[in-house]
């Protein structure tokens, strides 16, 4: 299997702690893609994924699956006993939901406020993610409003659970611990009044799989070299 990432980005950063759990750091080839340089954006990537972005599993055979969730949802199943997406039918309906919710309040509209709101990743890149238009201040600064809430709601969630689909580590905490490091790059910071979500991010963190997601952390070199 080959996964196409960049060290350190918060999506690739999802996979890298999936295959951490799952045991299956050495089982991929990973094929890193230069986000700052565009190279996502250009023909010969975008064959490979319409989305234009990363990351992007290439099966041995050829299949190509994009969509964090869907290659957890792959890796997950691979040994037959799926520990991150759920195993009885309401588990799974409940990690879905959960974790979908971590994407639409948190990790998707952070991804926009960081484009929208701030020097992003720079002007190679800007020029396909967020063009000069008027109402781009106010689009990022909807976006932050909306992460600012998703915090408050988990913050709620985790006041009655340890995790955020229950009492287990799934795919849902990773969308969710990822968005978190997101918005620190970003500037988007936890308040410190809300206390379930942070305490919540310290057990994750001391994870083994997260503090030994092949060697990556979030957003380091490319955060610098921006001044984050
Ligand atoms: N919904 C996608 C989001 C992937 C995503 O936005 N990845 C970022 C890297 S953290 C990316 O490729 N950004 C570059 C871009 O959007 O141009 C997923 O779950 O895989």
């Amino acid at each position: 299997m080959k996964i196409y990432d960049r060290s350190g980005f918060p999506n690739p950063a999802r996979i890298r702690i999936v295959l951490a759990e799952k045991g299956l750091d050495n089982a991929v080839e990973f094929v890193p893609v230069d986000l700052i340089g565009a190279e996502h954006k250009q023909e010969a990537f975008l064959s490979l994924n319409p989305s234009g972005v990363i990351p992007l599993l290439e099966l041995d055979d050829g299949t190509l699956i994009s969509e964090a969730t869907a290659i957890t949802e792959y890796l997950d199943n691979l040994d037959g006993n799926p520990t991150l997406t759920g195993n009885s039918p309401k588990e799974k309906a409940l990690v879905h939901m959960m974790q979908r919710r971590a994407e639409a309040y948190v990790l998707d509209p952070i991804g926009i406020y960081f484009h929208f709101g701030t020097p992003g990743l720079g002007p190679s890149l800007q020029a396909f993610k967020s063009p000069e238009w008027a109402g781009r201040k106010e689009w990022a600064d909807r976006n932050r409003a909306t992460v600012e809430e998703g915090f408050r709601y988990f913050n709620k969630i985790l006041g009655s659970s340890d995790y955020v689909a229950g009492e287990f580590f799934s795919m849902a905490d990773i969308t969710l611990f990822a968005g978190l490091a997101f918005g620190d790059a970003a500037g988007v910071h936890v308040p410190e009044e809300l206390g379930n979500l942070i305490a919540w991010r310290g057990r994750v963190n001391s994870l083994p799989s997260v503090q030994n997601r092949s060697g990556q952390a979030f957003l380091p070199e490319d955060a610098k070299r921006l001044g984050f």
